[in-house]
């Protein structure tokens, strides 16, 4: 089985200037600089599949599984693997390995013979004590060791899509670890009790306003529901600090033709090596040292073992019931494991992303900060297949999604922009007029009427009078405009090279709780550009929103005028570029006019069309025809 996982975590940017020399420290009340993102890694794992236990009914690893937990391709490779492939995260697939010579002779055999003698020690009752000095910091940093490269890959069952709405609210089952390594001097901070977690991601009269309950039924408009009957936290869970499976012998197969794994010309860093990249065909794991797949796994099972025995032992309550219909449910079950802050990975938080296996994860690391609910969202929001929210270079610069950058949320609730939102069915394109608020459209819940195309763009270069309603006051709330495509038919011709473009419109609500009180001042009551070549299927991968110009006030015109780049017509009558004009903007709706360009100025001078968008049509206007 693959999972597809992506890694988050914050860095503070570098101080911006030196403090004078001679001052004294800044007054204690001065907020720390803020927290940007720092671009993570993707990785492919392979892992067992998972079955279900017919004695108990629990799901496990398939017993007979003999494959070597680890990731297979990382980075740009994972992205290109399972893009080409197609992967979804619970497919099985058939991978051949080739064991490969380590570049650094010597330092990965070491850690396995060291790893292989504290093991030994700790059979036999004399556990080595760990190295002090690795456990209160990150460091020490190991070379990853590409002891296994990817061969081939063959995909040998797809799983079913299913994070996406299609009219049925998803009734999402959820169990949340507190994992306690104390055994490997990793305390959890006290601070972290079941109370605490249970009040975060529950809606209580105590809960933080962007508690998780809240988040999902209000981001979602009640498409996704988070139901405490369904909900339960469990823990804390101990686990030992070194540990491993035996290996299962693996029987001699011929190896198929091989097939090069596809590479791209990485642009992107490397990928912290904290990681080791497994290993062994014996499954070991070391918590003091790495965070890798093996320890990823060593970790769940040692949740699911701990779970099914606080079942065994109070079999009659009814928490413990709830908690062992849980662990029986067969269908994505949501597993989030709260991690101590100094558990051995470079991230904050890690998720599956899509889910699609009977139990997928999201791990959140050094749980506890204001922000905390906000990084639970985003990781949850990965389970449901969603990309980070870019803006330019910056992987999670957009302010406007819990998958960018949420710093500035405080505690409202900072839901998903326009792309994300579509992508996964939770918000689609303005129907006509007149049409109540969540109504799905008679083809469904496409919301054709804003989804514009060239065709919409024949008998007039102009669209007026569109409302764009504030994204919160309900799901038909985007227009999407593509000059690339013919019409909104997927067989329309199309060309490449074109962007589609989504138009929303965001209000910070002054409710605390409501829907976007956590946008910030800067997109308050702002007509936002983002550029998305997504669609609404799991398996089309690595089309990340990204936010390019926000107004009535763009910062690329400095009016109310935002225009795209142009692209020149194709043979076919497509291209041109989109040009957006704000009208208004009030606290429930923005209005906006929308222009097809298709000449950059005006040299159709007969056609009674305005095809430079300057406002002024043929000749008897367009001062670019006399
Ligand atoms: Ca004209
Ligand atoms: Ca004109
Ligand atoms: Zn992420």
């Amino acid at each position: 089985m693959v999972k597809l996982k992506s890694a988050f975590r914050f860095v503070r940017p570098p101080p911006s200037h030196r403090p004078p020399p001679f001052r004294k420290y800044p007054p204690p009340s001065a907020s720390p600089e803020p927290f940007t993102h720092a671009i993570e890694y993707n990785e492919l794992q392979i892992l067992c599949p998972q079955e279900v236990d017919s004695s108990s009914n629990y799901t496990r690893d398939d017993p007979r599984c003999a494959v070597p937990r680890g990731a297979v391709a990382v980075g740009d490779e994972a992205e290109a693997v399972r893009s080409e492939f197609r992967l979804l995260s619970g497919d099985l697939v058939n991978v051949t390995l080739e064991e490969v010579d380590e570049a650094e002779p010597g330092s990965r055999r070491r850690q396995l013979a060291q790893s292989r003698a504290d093991l030994a020690a700790a059979a036999s009752g004399g556990r080595q004590l760990l190295d002090t000095t690795s456990t209160s910091t990150m460091a020490p940093v190991l070379p990853p060791s590409k002891s296994f490269r990817l061969r081939s890959l063959r995909a040998v069952r797809q799983s079913e899509q299913k994070e996406i709405y299609t009219g049925t609210p998803i009734d999402l089952r959820t169990i949340v670890f507190i994992m306690d390594f104390s055994d490997c001097r990793m305390p959890q901070s006290p601070a972290v009790t079941k109370e605490r977690v249970t009040r975060d991601i529950l809606r209580t009269s105590t809960s933080p306003t962007n508690n998780l309950a809240n988040y999902y039924s209000t981001c979602s408009y009640g498409k996704t529901i988070f139901n405490p009957d369904n909900t339960i936290v469990v823990g804390p869970v101990p686990m030992k600090c070194l540990g491993g499976t035996p290996a299962i012998p693996r029987p001699p197969r011929p190896a198929p033709p091989p097939r090069p794994p596809p590479r791209t010309n990485s642009t992107r860093p490397a990928p912290p090596p904290l990681s080791r990249r497994n290993a062994t065909y014996e499954d070991w794991w070391d918590l003091s040292r790495f965070c890798s797949a093996s320890e990823q796994q060593a970790w769940e099972r040692a949740a699911e073992a701990f779970a099914q025995a606080e079942v065994a032992k109070n079999p009659d309550d009814p928490e413990m019931q709830k908690l062992a219909r849980l662990l029986q449910w067969r269908t994505r079950r949501r597993s989030i494991y709260i991690l101590p802050s100094n558990v051995r990975c470079s991230w904050a938080g890690y998720a599956d992303v899509t889910c699609t296996s009977a139990t997928c994860s999201a791990y959140v690391r050094g749980y506890g900060s204001a922000t905390t609910p906000h990084l639970v969202m985003h990781e949850v929001m990965h389970n449901y297949g969603l990309e980070h929210a870019g803006r330019g270079v910056l992987e999670y610069g957009d302010q406007t999604d819990v998958m960018g950058d949420y710093s500035k949320a405080s505690s409202g609730l900072l839901c998903p922009n326009a792309p994300n939102m579509y992508r996964i069915g939770w918000a689609k394109p303005i129907n006509p007029p007149g049409t109540p608020p969540f109504t799905p459209d008679a083809n469904g819940a496409v919301g054709a009427f804003g989804n514009l195309t060239v065709a919409n763009f024949t008998t007039s270069n102009w669209i007026r009078g569109l409302v764009i309603p504030a994204q919160g006051t309900r799901d038909d709330n985007m227009v999407v405009v593509n000059v690339g495509a013919a019409g909104p038919e997927l067989d329309a011709a199309r060309i490449t090279g074109v962007n589609k473009y989504y138009f929303s419109y965001r209000v910070r609500n002054a409710t605390a709780g409501g829907y976007d009180s956590g946008v910030s001042s800067t997109f308050h009551r702002k007509v936002l550009v983002h550029r998305y070549g997504g669609i609404q299927s799991e398996r089309v991968f690595g089309f990340r929103p990204d936010l390019v110009d926000s107004g009535p006030t763009f910062a690329s015109s400095r009016s109310a005028t935002w225009t795209s780049p142009f692209v020149p017509l194709h043979d076919n009558g497509l291209g041109g570029a989109v040009r957006v004009v704000v009208v208004s903007a009030t606290d429930t709706e923005a209005v906006v006019n929308i222009c097809r360009m298709t000449e950059t100025r005006e040299t159709s001078c007969g056609d009674g069309l305005d095809n430079d968008c300057d406002g002024a049509t043929d000749d008897q206007e367009d001062s670019d025809c006399q």
